[in-house]
């Protein structure tokens, strides 16, 4: 191969290859992938702004170290395109997020290349450290290498692995990624802090130069630098900038330029000789190569297909369950200054950007930090205020502990709105918000509602804020409200639609509108169905149970895994009520794979006419039994 000539992408054996090109060729490469990122994500959309930010990074990560034997972890994994195109999926990039492609984060089972699976943020520290310390128990050698923006190391995970990882002598790399972003501006302590290293010259440059004058200063210069380097001295710390990262064990190195490929390698080199847990600070421009995105990074975190000239507002449409839930709690607050709102880093995507706008007072972004945001939720709650924390069903995860030992506990009143619950599309497995019923009902003190459209949802907040006490969640899907129904009585508890059948149709939240398309569908083959459309989900008053015991079947569909969710509590219920009639219930096995969000419904059995073959399937074994 020609040293100097540039060299086309489709043209390489990558990674392999990527190590015989010289810097300007690997330049020119880089100007390659980010064509290739803008052009797909116009297509598919995903993450544009931190890919563009990290090709540089990918590009010399993978000339230095050796993957798969050495292991890379994308923290997030948001940003693990370039790195997805450097190892074998270049040729099916372009099926990016789409159903059967390739995904948006990394993914095990996807690539050899893909080290742990990424999605949640501040788990990579961790990750990487196990890695780690697993291949030096079988006698490896190898590296692990963990890539982590200055946004997810806003998690207070990524410090429990720092405190773990540090003290040992594993080969580890921590490489942070810092480019004073998180999906918006990053926030807090930390950020301040990072953003003034970020700001020293290279530490390298720092040391060596020192080290240089006290090299060729005679007779004092030698025993000098002798006694700097092996004192933990406030002299060292000046003189050698030490930082947070050198006191939990971690070799610092950096900050480097993180579009300067030489530059990240001669670090990456240092850090991989040094065979010890080292971190390196690489500075990065979010959106780099692509104007709009570097003038509004924010607005082009995360781009849906149509928004590559202005990217994502920042804002999201006005049309959609998060703008709805956030321009009403902003109204509540207006009537109520006991109303503080809480995210973890997600200030636009939920909505609380107009609360933000008026109330800033009483407004929280917490950093990625879902476990905190609880149980400073249940702090603020003891006061007196109604602290109501807007979060993605998926991240909420996360908190389970908090919402049960540092709320249910004590029955401390919380509002938990519980944004893109049910199948989110595209993101995947990851993203899906299809566990938070199920485990939030396994806690006492919680009361959960799940409304079907904006006028439900706005119901469900008012009582949630204003008369429920304990913990409530309100959740509500991603998107926008496609209901068709007669709107005019609504409540938040149920409707019962009863013509005297004995075949009762069951669900909650938005697939109301599909099973209710299902119930016409169904009186189409001469099978008629009475339909009961729950609100409140959680605890299932008695009411309802008296309800469903007068039917002979009852089907129950639930937007929703199934162990353990809403239909399995009915279920349980009605053995304990003695029920003859028979329950069938269509609710989601195992994680739902990429796909749009009709398509993925679809896949599950919860579109109309999936519904509809259920019901008449099942009814026909029936027939049989
Ligand atoms: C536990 C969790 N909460 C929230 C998110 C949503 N999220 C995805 S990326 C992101 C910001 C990450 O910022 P940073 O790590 O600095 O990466 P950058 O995009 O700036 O490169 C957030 C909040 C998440 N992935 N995981």
């Amino acid at each position: 191969m020609n040293a100097e000539k540039d060299v086309s992408i489709y043209d390489l054996k990558l990674p392999e290859e990527l190590k015989l090109l010289s810097f300007s060729q690997c330049e020119n490469l880089c100007t390659q992938i980010r064509n290739i990122l803008i052009e797909t994500v116009s297509k598919t959309g995903g993450h544009l702004a931190s890919n563009l930010g990290t090709v540089e990074l990918a590009v010399a990560i993978h000339r230095v170290f050796d993957s798969p034997r050495d292991k890379i972890i994308w923290d997030v994994g948001h940003q693990a395109y370039a790195h997805k195109i450097l190892t074998g999926r270049l040729e099916r990039f372009a099926t990016l997020r789409q159903e059967n492609g390739i995904s948006g984060f990394p993914r095990p089972d996807e690539s050899e290349h893909d080290a742990f699976i990424s999605g949640h943020s501040s788990n990579s520290i961790s990750a990487a450290f196990g890695i780690a310390r697993g291949m030096k128990l079988q006698g490896k050698n190898n590296h692990t290498i963990a890539v982590i923006g200055d946004g997810a190391f806003t998690g207070g995970m990524a410090y429990e692995g720092l405190n773990n990882a540090g003290k040992s002598d594993d080969n580890i790399i921590i490489i942070l990624n810092h480019n004073d972003m998180s999906i918006s501006k990053n926030v807090g302590a930390l950020a301040k802090y990072l953003s003034e290293i970020r700001a020293k010259p290279g530490y390298l440059d720092t040391k060596y130069a020192i080290e240089n004058i006290l090299d060729k200063t005679p007779l004092i210069g030698k025993p000098l630098k002798k006694a700097i380097k092996t004192s933990k001295s406030v002299l060292k710390g000046m003189l050698y900038h030490s930082t947070m990262f050198e006191d939990f064990g971690f070799v610092y190195l950096g900050p480097v330029d993180g579009h300067n490929i030489a530059e990240i390698e001669k670090t990456l080199i240092t850090a991989k000789r040094l065979k010890r847990p080292v971190f390196v600070h690489v500075n990065t421009v979010k959106g780099k190569g692509f104007e709009p995105a570097e003038k509004n990074p924010g607005a082009f975190h995360g781009i849906s297909k149509n928004d590559m000239t202005d990217g994502n507002p920042e804002i999201i449409s006005d049309d959609s369950f998060s703008a709805v839930f956030g321009h009403e709690l902003n109204r509540l607050a207006g009537q109520d200054g006991r109303i503080c709102a809480i995210t973890a880093a997600m200030k636009y995507a939920t909505g609380l950007n107009y609360f933000y706008a008026e109330h800033k007072d009483r407004f929280f972004d917490v950093g990625i930090a879902e476990q905190h945001a609880v149980t400073f939720a249940a702090g603020l709650s003891k006061t007196g205020m109604i602290p109501v924390f807007a979060v993605y069903s998926s991240f909420l995860q996360r908190s389970y502990d908090q919402v049960l030992h540092d709320a249910a506990i004590d029955n401390s009143h919380i509002v938990l709105a519980i944004d893109r619950a049910g199948i989110v599309g595209e993101d995947g497995e990851t993203h899906q918000g299809i566990f938070d019923a199920a485990f939030l009902s396994t806690i006492p003190n919680v009361t959960l509602f799940s409304p079907s459209c904006y006028e439900e949802l706005k119901m469900c907040l008012n009582e949630a804020v204003f008369d429920l006490p304990g913990i409530v969640g309100v959740r509500y899907p991603k998107g926008n409200d496609l209901s068709e129904f007669d709107k005019s009585n609504l409540n938040t508890f149920y409707t019962h639609e009863n013509s005297k059948s004995d075949i009762l149709l069951v669900t909650y939240g938005r697939i109301y509108n599909e099973l209710l398309k299902a119930q016409k569908f169904l009186s189409d083959e001469g099978i008629f169905c009475d339909m009961l459309k729950m609100v409140k989900i959680f605890p299932v008053e008695e009411e309802i149970i008296e309800i469903l015991k007068n039917y002979k079947n009852i089907f129950f569909f639930e937007e929703g895994i199934r162990a353990g969710g809403i239909a399995e509590h009915i279920a349980s219920r009605l053995v304990d009520a003695d029920f003859s009639g028979r329950m069938h219930i269509s609710a989601i096995n195992g994680f739902v794979k990429q796909a749009s969000v009709s398509s993925a419904l679809d896949n599950v059995g919860l579109s109309a006419s999936k519904m509809t073959s259920f019901v008449i399937r099942e009814l026909k074994n029936g027939e049989k039994t």
